[in-house]
């Protein structure tokens, strides 16, 4: 699977793996073309598998807001982590599907697929939201935040108090909604929970404690804080633009 088919598997499988579609997200992607304005990725998807893509910079490169040792292991250990789970619930997944295992075990599988299918899909957005050299935000990713939240400032209020809020382990998204054009603030639970289905992420915080504890300890609001130091608000614009198609 070439970079761009991996990235529309990201991009626009991700809620299908949250509905349960997971085989049809990432199988019905190959065909599918990339939209001229798609960000450019890291493939996480290649060869009939979920794979880890490397980070675009070195672990230590967003310091001191996100410090190298908390990168090194929730890239290397966490995301690998997801990807692994992923790879054994689509290998279940299409077992069941031939009739060489049993369907009863459906069920638990596609929570499987939900859970690190959703995990893997965040992660490799989160990594490539954050650059130590940020760009700004196109003009038109502008336009929707001032239409859909009234101004940028209101839209970081709400991201932000959402990313301090999720109850336990979960993210905080800034996502496109096709059916209504428009920008939503979601929180996720988990990786997947809580989600409007249909949503396109294009910035994602993860406020599980491993993002943060290491440096912030319970301190979560200074790490949402830190977090827009390192928002590659060029790379959210790629996504809106691809998400609008
Ligand atoms: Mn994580």
């Amino acid at each position: 699977m070439e970079r761009r088919d991996a990235l529309k598997t990201l991009g626009f499988g991700a809620l299908a793996l949250g509905a349960g579609g997971a085989i049809a997200g990432a199988q019905g992607s190959r065909s599918a073309s990339r939209p001229a304005s798609a960000p450019a990725s890291n493939p996480a998807f290649a060869n009939g598998q979920f794979v880890l893509p490397p980070l675009g910079y070195d672990y230590d490169a967003l310091e001191p807001h996100i410090d190298a040792q908390t990168m090194t292991l929730h890239h290397d250990k966490h995301h690998a982590g997801y990807v692994k789970g992923a790879n054994k619930a689509l290998a279940a997944l299409k077992e069941i599907a031939k009739g060489d295992r049993d369907a009863g075990e459906t069920k638990r599988w596609e929570r499987d697929m939900a859970f690190h299918g959703s995990g893997h899909a965040m992660h490799a957005i989160f990594w490539e939201n954050m650059s130590p050299n940020p760009r700004r935000p196109s003009s038109s990713l502008t336009a929707a935040v001032r239409k859909s939240f009234g101004g940028v400032d209101q839209c970081k209020t709400l991201f932000s108090a959402a990313s301090k809020s999720v109850e336990g382990s979960g993210w905080g998204i800034l996502g496109y909604l096709p059916m209504a054009d428009t920008l939503i603030v979601l929180q996720a639970e988990k990786h997947q929970e809580l989600t409007v289905q249909g949503v396109v992420p294009l910035l994602v915080l993860d406020v599980w404690e491993h993002a943060y504890y290491l440096k912030y300890q319970n301190r979560r609001a200074d790490y949402v804080a830190a977090f827009f130091n390192v928002i590659d608000w060029g790379n959210v614009s790629e996504r809106y633009e691809a998400a609008k198609g």
